[in-house]
Order: C-alpha cells, then structure tokens, then sequence
C-alpha cells in the first residue's frame, strides 16, 4: 500500500540541516585525524570542489554568455582540437591553487608540461592530476560533462621538472575522484576509504554528502562502448561485444562523456570499455589523469580496471600524456571482457579499415 502523503513540516528541513555533511567535514572524518597532512588534504579537497563549483556555474550559463561555446582555433599537445571551457576549466584549477600554498604542481590534460609553483613547493609537496573537462564533445550541445582528478604526493625533488615521478603506477595515489556535471552537479571521491557522493546544493552553494559508501554490484547489465569502431577492434574485443549482442539481459549506454558513462557502472553496475583501435592501439583514454584516477575509485567500491591484460593500478606511464586502453566496472564484467581478449587467437590483429573510413569528424567534435 502507497504510504499516504506526508504534509512538510519545518522540522523535516531542521533534521536535514542537522545530518548535512559537507564535504571538508567529511574528509577530515575519513582520515580520523586533524594533522597538519590531513588538513592540507581537507583544504585541497576544498578547493577542487570550489573549481567544480566555478565550472557548473559556467557550464549552467554557457549558452546565455559570450565565448563560452565552441572551438579556441588551437590544438592541444595531443593534437585534439580545443574548446573554450577547456581553456577555462584548465585556469580555473590553476587559479584556484595558485595561491593555496597547497599543490606544488598541476599536470592537466591541457598542458604540455605540468605548472609548477615554485613557492608551493617547501611546503605543499603535492601534485593534482586532472582533466579539466572530459567529454567536451558534449560541450555544445548541453549534455553531461566532467572533471576528473588525482592528488599524489611528489616523490623527489623533480629537479630537472620533467616530473618523471608522477609516471609511478596509479595505486600510489594519495586520493582520486571526478565532478559529474549533470542535471545536478555531484563530486564523487575517495581517499583510499571507500567512494563517496556528493551533491552540490545550489542554494548553499556546498557539496553535501548524498552518497555514502557506493559499492558496485559484481556484474550488471550495462556495457558501454563507442560500436562505432568496432571493426577497429582486436579480435578479443569484437569476440565480448557479439557475445553482449547474443546474450539475453545486456544493454548499450553510451554518453561520449567518460564521466557519466563510468557513473553509471559504479553505482549500477556493469563494464565501460575504450578499447585500442587500429587508428590509436593503446585507445583514446590518458593513464594518468583519466584511467588511474576512475581506476582507484573502481577498486574502492569493489569493481576494477584492466587494459585488458594488466589491472590499470598497476600500469607504469612512459610520458605524461600516455594512453591506455581501458575496461572499468564491475569485477566480474571486467574479467569477462579481458578472458575474451586474452583467448583470442592473436590479440593484436584488428581489421583492416573499411574503405569509407575516412569520413569526416561531425560537427562541434574535437578529435
Ligand atoms: P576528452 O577528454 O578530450 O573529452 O576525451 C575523452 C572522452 C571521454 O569522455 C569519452 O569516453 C571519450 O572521449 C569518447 O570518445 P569517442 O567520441 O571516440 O567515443
Ligand atoms: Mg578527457
């Protein structure tokens, strides 16, 4: 029986404001401690929240404003075209760790080379690893969107300032987690002691914990990939996608946005994949701010990420920049996926591309 409606009373609002948990209250809680470590942690947390702040409200009036939509006109290290809320998410982290005394540096999917803050660094020997908007292709057309991010701590001097420390595999991260930008904009991170959600209130302008302890089932029906190159794909991987086609209970999601793709899997369950493609073998994904970061977050509630052989966390970068194929989610999906790929008979043959395969990049889509 439908229980009958509830009148609201005044006290309903009382005893929300009495359980609020905001997001510094809540990382401090997590590390169980007010050491001077564990309030540098608090107050970057801090901050990342206030650049995901900024953004959702750019994002919110994008449409209303002038030059924030569309293309910059440049290329990015990675030869991807970039967007304008691409430049303006990467100054917003910038500015909002300048003068923190927090980070010492920042390495972004937008710079070539990590910004380094001389004075930070006696003090704050950390590193924030983000990309300031992923997804951009949704950018212009009002769809979700995100921001992804890793803290870890410097190891060494970084003396020659190629950062060279941060290519050390992804468990080593001190804390990761991403801003989904959606009907409502949600902050989701973890310190090593499980994944917790939180979603921004507008109207108190904070991040209040509405997700506590998100565990992600073992398996689940979703599989969300790009079919779009499918016949790009290893063998292995065509092999797990025609098994989804044939078998009952499985559904395609597929936002384009890495963010609220992975979002998905981890609170219902089932497999992301963004396979190597003839085009770009080791796929489109970066390991370091990207794969590691949703990786660590995957394990925390129970899923995992591989590259198909390899757990991502234990993956080794070569360069800043480098990508890795990626399947994250479930544990039980993602050993399904990698047993397809590892039982193929030759895990590097892929296709040959069809002979239109050169049609152009739709519209208000970078690379
Ligand atoms: P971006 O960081 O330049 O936006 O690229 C990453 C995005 C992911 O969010 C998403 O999963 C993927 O690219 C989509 O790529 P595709 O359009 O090839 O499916
Ligand atoms: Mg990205």
């Amino acid at each position: 029986m439908t229980p009958p409606h509830t009148p609201y009373t005044p006290e309903q609002d009382r005893a929300l404001d009495r359980d609020c948990t905001t997001l510094s209250r809540h990382v401090l809680q997590q590390l169980q401690s007010f050491s001077a470590d564990a309030q540098d942690l608090s107050a970057i947390m801090n901050r990342i929240a206030l650049a995901g702040k900024l953004i959702a409200r750019r994002l919110s009036q994008a449409g209303l404003v002038d030059d924030a939509l569309g293309f910059t006109g440049t290329t990015n290290v990675q030869g991807e075209a970039v967007k304008k809320m691409d430049v303006y998410a990467n100054d917003v982290f910038i500015s909002v760790f300048k003068q923190s005394g927090l980070v010492c540096r920042l390495a972004s999917e937008e710079m070539e080379h990590p910004y380094y803050i001389p004075e930070n660094c006696p003090i704050g020997r950390h590193t924030l690893v983000y990309d300031p908007i992923d997804g951009s292709s949704n950018l212009d057309i009002n769809l979700n969107l995100g921001s992804i991010f890793a803290i870890r701590r410097q190891e060494g001097t970084d003396e020659n300032g190629q950062a060279l420390d941060l290519l050390a595999p992804g468990r080593n991260q001190i804390a990761a987690g991403y801003i989904l930008y959606g009907p409502s904009t949600m902050l989701v991170y973890s310190l090593g002691h499980g994944v917790h959600g939180f979603t921004l209130d507008p109207s108190l302008g904070e991040f209040i914990l509405s997700h506590e302890n998100i565990q992600t089932p073992d398996r689940g029906p979703v599989y969300s990939v790009n079919e779009g190159n499918f016949w790009q794909w290893s063998d292995g991987v065509r092999s797990y996608v025609r098994y989804v086609h044939k078998t009952e209970g499985y559904t395609a999601r597929y936002s384009g946005a890495l963010v609220g793709d992975f979002h998905r899997v981890l609170l219902q369950g089932g497999v992301f994949l963004y396979p190597g493609t003839q085009t770009k073998p080791k796929g489109k994904l970066r390991l370091l701010y990207e794969a590691a970061p949703l990786a660590f977050l995957a394990q925390q509630a129970g899923g995992r990420a591989s590259d198909g052989t390899t757990d991502i966390l234990d993956l080794t970068g070569t360069e800043l920049h480098e990508r890795t194929p990626l399947i994250i989610g479930s544990r039980e999906d993602v050993n399904l996926v990698e047993s397809f790929i590892q039982q193929a008979p030759n895990p590097q043959t892929t296709m040959e591309l069809p002979p239109d395969s050169t049609r152009p990049t739709p519209a208000g889509q970078g690379a």
